[in-house]
């Protein structure tokens, strides 16, 4: 039998969605090397990212998927389907009407994954580019209010909240299906 100490710590999956230039790769970077990198090409093929990290006195592995861009929208990749603890982030980039002009896309997103088994939240990004911004924090709220999912904001260039995202992601998913699991 296994004792407390030989029990792997659950992988947490999370990967990032989102229109072309979005800011995946930035995201995907500022949470592995904590720095900003300007001089990443577009993703034509997925990378994943593994970092250990503790929650309430518990280790947990979080998986950091940047998925490619197909056409003008992510790929998500099959793998990631059969998988158990997964969440993802719609990265909104604020500095465009992105949002606002492909609503189909994002309705029909959304209504695939809402009752699938993923912790989804929008992440608003580039949000030190305060004089491009076109979307409110205010208009962001009620659009996530309005498809009944979480809202934050970050910018992969001064690095804030993008940790902040991954974690709050990560108890969700620990509260949505590991604790549920181990109950
Ligand atoms: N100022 C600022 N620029 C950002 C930020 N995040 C990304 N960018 C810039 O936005 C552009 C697109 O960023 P990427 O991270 O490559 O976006 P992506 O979604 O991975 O793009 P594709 O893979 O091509 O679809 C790049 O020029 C980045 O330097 C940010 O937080 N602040
Ligand atoms: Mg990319």
């Amino acid at each position: 039998m296994k004792d407390q100490d030989d029990i792997e710590s659950p992988f947490i999956d999370i990967l990032l969605y989102g229109a072309k230039d979005c800011g995946r790769s930035s995201f995907y970077s500022r949470y592995k090397n904590s720095k900003f990198d300007n001089t990443i090409p577009t993703s034509d093929q997925y990378s994943f990212y593994i970092k250990n990290i503790v929650i309430d006195n518990l280790d947990y592995k979080i998986r950091l998927w940047d998925p490619c861009i197909k056409a003008c929208y992510t790929m998500i990749p099959n793998e990631f389907y059969d998988l158990k603890n997964t969440g993802i982030l719609i990265l909104v980039d604020l500095t465009t009407y992105t949002i606002y002009e492909d609503t189909a896309r994002l309705h029909q997103f959304l209504y695939l994954h809402e009752k699938g088994d993923h912790c989804l939240c929008f992440v608003g990004t580039k949000n030190d580019l305060v004089g491009l911004r076109k979307i409110s924090s205010e208009d962001m709220l009620m659009i996530a209010e309005r498809y009944g999912i979480g809202y934050m904001e970050c910018s992969s260039l001064t690095g804030f909240g993008v940790d902040e995202c991954i974690m709050f992601t990560a108890r969700h998913i620990i509260d949505k299906y590991i604790h549920i699991r181990i109950l």
